[in-house]
C-alpha cells in the first residue's frame, strides 16, 4: 500500500487541535473487508456469548457496542492494526520513532434508544505515565451528525487531564463540559467510509446519538508511541502482558508498527 501523504502542516494542525480529519485513508474495498469481520465479531459475540468488551450493562449499550483487541481473534483485524499506511500517520503526526499497538476497538453505535457518548479524554482511563497515545477512528458508514459523527473540542489537550467521566452513566442536568472548556467552539467532523480522524488522548471528544436508522460503525486503532511507560490502572482492556509500573511498553500484545 503506498504511503498516506501527510505534510508538516498537517502535523503541525494535529498538534494545535489535538486532531485531524484525513478523508480516503481506505478505499471501499478496504472497508467491505473490515465491515465483513465486524460483523462477524457481532455474531460470534451473540452465538457463543463472547467477553469482547468491557461492559454490557443497559446505559452502556445504548451508547455503542464496543468489542476490544478484535484483532487477536480475526486475522483480517490483525492485518488491518497492521496496516503501516495509517500506522506511519500515526508516528509521523506524533513525531515518534516508532509507535506500537495499545489495543483496537469496534464502536457500533445503534439506532434506536441511542444515546451519545459523553465528552472526555481518553488517557484518563489508560494505564500510562505518558499522554502521548492517539487514536484513529475509522468511519466504515457514510457518519454525520444525525449517524453520531465525532465532535472535538479543539486545543483541549492542552488542559492537561481532568477528571473521566462514566461514559454509561452521565447524570441528566449534569453540565455536558468542564467550566474550562465551556467557551471553546466544538468541530464536529462528518466522514466517508474509509476516512478518519487522529486525535491526541487528552483531546475532548464527543459523539451524538444515531438518530438515522442504521448503525454507525467505526473501527478504531489505538497507538501508542515510544518511550510510553506502564502505570498500574484498572482499564477495560485488564493488566496484560506482564508489565511491571514504571516499565516502557512492550511485547508481542503491543507490537511495533511503524518505526522510522
Ligand atoms: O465512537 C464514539 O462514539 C466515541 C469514540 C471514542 O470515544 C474514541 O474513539 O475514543
Amino acid at each position: 500500500m503506498t504511503p498516506y501523504p501527510i505534510s508538516e502542516e498537517q502535523v503541525c494542525f494535529y498538534e494545535e487541535n489535538g486532531y485531524i480529519q484525513l478523508d480516503h485513508v481506505l478505499n471501499i474495498e478496504d472497508v467491505e473487508v473490515l465491515r465483513g469481520a465486524l460483523a462477524q465479531a457481532v455474531e460470534d459475540k451473540k452465538k457463543y456469548n463472547l467477553n469482547l468488551g468491557p461492559r454490557s450493562d443497559e446505559g452502556y449499550a445504548k451508547v455503542f457496542l464496543q468489542m476490544v483487541n478484535l484483532w487477536e481473534r480475526y486475522p483480517v483485524l490483525e492485518e488491518y492494526v497492521h496496516n503501516v499506511r495509517i500506522a506511519e500517520i500515526a508516528r509521523r503526526l506524533t513525531r515518534a520513532p516508532f509507535v506500537r499497538l495499545w489495543h483496537d476497538q469496534a464502536l457500533i453505535k445503534y439506532p434506536k434508544e441511542s444515546k451519545p457518548t459523553a465528552w472526555h479524554q481518553d488517557t484518563v482511563y489508560w494505564p500510562m505515565n505518558e499522554a502521548g497515545g492517539l487514536s484513529c477512528w475509522m468511519a466504515l458508514d457514510n457518519v454525520t451528525v444525525e449517524r453520531g459523527c465525532m465532535w472535538f473540542l479543539p486545543g483541549s489537550h492542552k488542559l492537561g487531564p481532568l477528571p473521566p467521566v462514566d461514559l454509561g452513566n452521565i447524570p441528566a442536568g449534569e453540565p455536558a463540559l468542564p467550566e474550562k472548556l465551556r467557551g471553546v467552539k466544538p468541530a464536529a467532523v462528518e466522514l466517508t467510509p474509509g476516512s478518519c480522524t487522529f486525535h491526541n488522548g487528552l483531546t475532548f471528544h464527543y459523539a451524538g446519538p444515531n438518530v438515522t436508522d442504521v448503525p454507525r460503525r467505526a473501527m478504531v486503532t489505538i497507538f501508542i508511541p515510544a518511550g510510553t511507560t506502564y502505570k498500574s490502572h484498572p482499564h477495560i482492556v485488564g493488566d496484560r502482558g506482564g508489565l511491571k509500573p514504571g516499565e516502557e511498553f512492550h511485547g508481542p500484545l503491543f507490537p511495533v508498527l511503524a518505526h522510522d
